[in-house]
């Protein structure tokens, strides 16, 4: 495969912009080779700027469940952007997005929406410690919830991928109130909350961690947590930025019983427009200004052709609930293809599945925590990697991140891939 005008692209960028990239994961540092420079989708497939096709198992990092230019949604957005742009004032799109979150998710009564999930998450913290009083917070390692001060430490996705967990430029001072415990791992839990009884404003987790690669949490570790929560008068914060309306209609909630305070969503809702929101019970989600004291604010917030594009998405999956049965099917498909393909060269790798999301490791042991996850082999992954784009698959740059299936992708797709790694995996053995 050439990628000629890809490399220049890349040489171009990264004149005036840091790496070439405006976020980190894309600049394939962790793979080798360049990044391929995008000109268009169109359904299930990318196309570069040199005109090779890749499958997109990446779909823009999950927004783009109905696969690129989804008729719908894109009617939707032109619709929306002919009327006019944006005009910081509300507009009942607004209203109707949020109504369909609320009647999705019982755990949110009132839903606010922001511009990206890093924006959700870190109001969504500071909702939490203004409802509480309380300053600390309990997060994941391996976990990510974008790159706001307070969560950049020990965190999955791009910050894991450059080996650096924990960023320079984040104030100590601040990150003091950053309590770390280990994934499906209560008793590193139990311990903040013995170190600190009465100052935990809230635990975060992404309840299906995906970005430190695919981790689902433990049923029973996810109650432990309610429970841990409720008996010291914490706020329990699902982060379902990757996961809602992936894993399944409902995200997390409609694979798990246990119930968060308040929910962050991202991705999906926005339909591939820049989009993020949270939400949770009343009696917390009017601590928010202007009803409340808790201040936070957005010029673009609840913009009216994301919101639009987010409508138009939710109503399609609401009206067909049966494509995430189907998407988990091609899923599973794959990664299981991909585990005997590997096995038959002698290569371990660990898989899961749940809903459009799949993950599988370069790894010889099962994956419960970000440790676990740390022992993957990564350059084994690189190869891969560079096989499959060469191959014309389009899998994400990190062994630290999830694929994504698309209601665009086909069976038959699924089958070919598997050969392509077939041969792959003969070569990299
Ligand atoms: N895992 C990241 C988002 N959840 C990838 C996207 C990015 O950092 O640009």
């Amino acid at each position: 495969m050439i990628h000629d005008k890809s490399k220049a692209a890349f040489e171009a960028a990264k004149k005036v912009i840091p790496g070439g990239v405006d976020s980190p994961v894309r600049a394939f540092k962790s793979v080798g080779g360049t990044p391929v420079f995008i000109d268009r989708g169109e359904g299930a497939y990318l196309i570069d700027i040199d005109g090779n096709r890749y499958i997109d198992f990446v779909q823009s990092w999950g927004p783009l469940i109905f696969g690129h230019c989804d008729a719908d949604i894109e009617t939707a957005v032109i619709e929306s952007a002919k009327k006019g742009l944006s005009f910081g004032a509300p507009t009942v799109v607004e209203t109707a997005l949020a109504e369909e979150i609320v009647d999705l998710f019982d755990t949110i009564d009132k839903v606010r929406f922001v511009s990206s999930g890093t924006e959700a998450v870190m109001s969504a913290i500071r909702l939490a410690r203004g409802f509480t009083g309380r300053d600390d917070i309990v997060k994941f390692e391996g976990c990510y919830h974008g790159h706001s001060d307070s969560l950049l430490v020990q965190a999955g996705s791009g910050a894991v991928t450059f080996g650096t967990p924990s960023s320079p430029g984040v104030p100590a001072d601040l990150t003091k109130h950053t309590l770390l415990a280990k994934y499906n791992d209560l008793k590193s839990v139990e311990k903040c909350f013995t170190d600190a009884p009465d100052s935990i404003a809230c635990v975060i987790i992404e309840p299906i961690a995906g970005n430190m690669g695919l981790v689902p949490a433990q049923e029973a570790f996810l109650q432990g947590l309610r429970d841990l929560c409720d008996k010291h008068g914490a706020l329990l914060i699902f982060d379902e930025v990757m996961s809602g309306f992936r894993a399944s209609l409902k995200g997390a909630q409609g694979i798990y019983s246990v119930k968060p305070d308040l929910v962050t969503l991202g991705k999906v809702i926005g339909g591939g427009m820049p989009v993020g929101a949270f939400g949770g019970r009343e009696e917390i989600m009017n601590q928010l200004s202007p009803d409340g004291p808790v201040y936070q604010a957005g010029t673009l917030s609840g913009n009216p052709v994301a919101m639009s594009a987010g409508l138009a998405s939710l109503r399609k999956l609401k009206s067909d609930p049966s494509v995430y049965t189907s998407m988990e099917q091609k899923a599973t498909l794959l990664v299981e293809g991909f585990k005997t393909a590997a096995a038959a060269n002698g290569i371990t790798l660990q898989i899961d599945v749940r809903g459009s999301m799949f993950g599988f490791f370069f790894n010889d042991h099962e994956v419960l925590s970000f440790d676990d996850a740390l022992k993957s082999d990564t350059e084994l992954f690189a190869k891969f990697h560079q096989g499959m784009l060469n191959e014309g698959v389009y899998f994400a740059c990190s062994q630290f991140e999830t694929g994504f299936i698309s209601t665009a992708i086909t069976e038959e797709m699924i089958f070919s891939v598997i050969d392509k790694a077939q041969k792959v995996f003969k070569d990299i053995s």
